[in-house]
C-alpha cells in the first residue's frame, strides 16, 4: 500500500499500539515518532497537541524555552479527561534551559516545567544545550551573560539531572546538542550515562560519527529539525540556505514511493534507528508525518540520501558565540 493511501487511515487514527518504540530501563517505551513543539505559538499549540493525540501521536517534545508548556499541558489534561489517552500512554520530553545549569537549579526548573505541563513527572528531561547562562537571562545580550563550562561544568549540571531522576520528577535523563567530546567528558565523570542525546539530524547533517559513538555507549539518539526547520526565527537563519524539503533527490524518492518529501525525511530518520520529532501545527501535515512510519525505504534510497550529506547545520549555534563570550563555534561543536 502506498503511503499516500495510508494518509486517510492516519487521519482517522493510527492506534498507539502500532507505533514503533524504543525501550528504556524500568520497562518504559518511547514512541520513535514524536511531535515537536518549538515555535508552535501559545494560541495554536493546544489545538495542535490535542489533534496530534487524536491522530495517534503519543510522544510530545517540549522545552521550557519554547514558552508554551502551559498550553501543551492544557491539551494533555483535556485529552486525558476526555478519555482519549492515559498519562501512562504518553511520552513527554522537556528540557532544562541554559540559565538553570547550577546543580541546585535543576530541580526548581523542572518543577516549574511540571507545574506548567500539569504533570507529576516527565518521561525524559534533557540538558538543552552545553551552554550555561546567567539565571537573569533567557537569551544572552552580551558575552557577560554567558558562563563558561569551566565555571559551570556540565558534570555539575548532570548531578542535578540525576537528582531530578532520583526524586521521581523525570523517569529518564539525557542531553541535547552534545558532541562526542562532550559526551566522552560526561561519561568519564557521571555515575550514570545520559540515556538520550537529541541532536540536529537530517540528510544535510548526517552526523555518522556521533551516531556510532552513541550506539556504542547505549545512548539513544533523537533527530531534531528533521524537515530543515524552515519556520525558524529570522535571526537564526542564514542567507541562501538550502531548502531540505525541496531537495531533488528526496523529491524523486518521494515520487517513486507515492509519498511526500517530508515522509521520506522522517522515514530516513527512523530507518537509521533514531527517534524523530517533526513539528507541525496542521493536522493534515501531522497525519502525513505520522504515516511516514509505514514508508519502507530501500537500500538504493538510503545510498542516494547518504550522498546528500553536506554537514550543514540549520541551528548552527551562532547565537551563543556572537558576543565574544566563552563560547565559539569550535568549542561548541568540538569540530
Ligand atoms: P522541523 O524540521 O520539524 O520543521 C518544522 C517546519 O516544517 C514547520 O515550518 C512546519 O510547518 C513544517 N512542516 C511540518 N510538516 C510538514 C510537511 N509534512 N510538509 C511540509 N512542511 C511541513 O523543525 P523544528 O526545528 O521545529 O524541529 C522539530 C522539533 O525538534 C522542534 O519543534 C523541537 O521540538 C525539537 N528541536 C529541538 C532542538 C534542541 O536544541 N534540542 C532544536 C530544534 C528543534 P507547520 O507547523 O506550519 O506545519
Ligand atoms: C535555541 C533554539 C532551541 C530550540 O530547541
Amino acid at each position: 500500500m502506498s503511503v499516500s493511501a495510508l494518509d486517510s487511515a492516519a487521519r482517522e487514527r493510527i492506534p498507539s499500539e502500532a507505533m514503533r518504540t524504543i525501550s528504556f530501563d524500568r520497562g518504559d517505551a518511547m514512541p520513535l515518532l514524536g511531535l515537536g513543539t518549538w515555535k508552535s505559538a501559545p494560541g495554536e499549540v493546544s489545538a495542535a497537541v490535542r489533534a496530534a493525540l487524536r491522530l495517534g501521536y503519543r510522544h510530545i517534545d517540549c522545552a521550557a524555552i519554547y514558552g508554551n508548556e502551559a498550553e501543551v499541558g492544557a491539551a494533555l489534561r483535556e485529552s486525558i479527561a476526555a478519555g482519549e489517552v492515559t498519562r501512562e500512554e504518553l511520552w513527554i520530553t522537556s528540557k532544562l534551559w541554559n540559565n538553570a545549569h547550577a546543580e541546585g537549579a535543576v530541580i526548581p526548573a523542572l518543577t516549574r516545567t511540571l507545574r506548567d505541563l500539569g504533570l507529576a513527572y516527565v518521561d525524559l528531561y534533557l540538558i538543552h544545550w552545553p551552554v550555561a547562562m546567567s539565571p537573569a537571562r533567557m537569551f544572552p545580550e552580551s558575552g557577560a551573560d554567558l558562563v563558561s563550562l569551566d565555571d559551570m561544568p556540565l558534570s555539575a549540571t548532570w548531578r542535578g539531572m540525576e537528582a531530578a531522576r532520583a526524586a521521581g520528577l523525570a523517569r529518564h535523563v539525557g542531553v541535547s546538542n552534545f558532541s562526542v567530546a562532550k559526551l566522552r567528558g560526561l561519561l568519564e565523570e557521571a555515575t550514570a550515562r545520559p540515556e538520550v542525546n537529541q541532536i540536529e539530524l537530517h540528510p544535510y547533517l548526517q552526523q555518522e560519527a556521533t551516531l556510532a559513538f552513541c550506539r556504542a555507549h547505549g545512548i539513544h539518539v533523537t533527530a531534531y529539525s528533521p524537515l530543515g526547520s524552515r519556520d525558524r526565527p529570522a535571526g537564526m537563519r542564514q542567507r541562501r540556505e538550502p531548502v531540505l524539503l525541496e531537495d531533488p533527490t528526496v523529491a524523486s524518492i518521494a515520487a517513486r514511493h507515492q509519498a511526500t518529501p517530508a515522509q521520506v525525511l522522517i522515514a530516513w530518520a527512523l530507518h537509521r534507528g533514531t527517534s524523530v520529532i517533526p513539528k507541525s501545527v496542521h493536522p493534515g501535515r501531522m497525519a502525513e508525518n505520522l504515516a511516514a512510519e509505514r514508508l519502507a525505504l530501500d537500500a538504493a534510497d538510503m545510498r542516494a540520501i547518504a550522498a546528500l550529506d553536506r554537514r550543514r547545520r540549520y541551528l548552527d549555534g551562532t547565537y551563543w558565540s556572537n558576543f565574544g563570550g566563552p563560547y565559539t563555534l569550535t568549542n561548541l561543536w568540538d569540530e
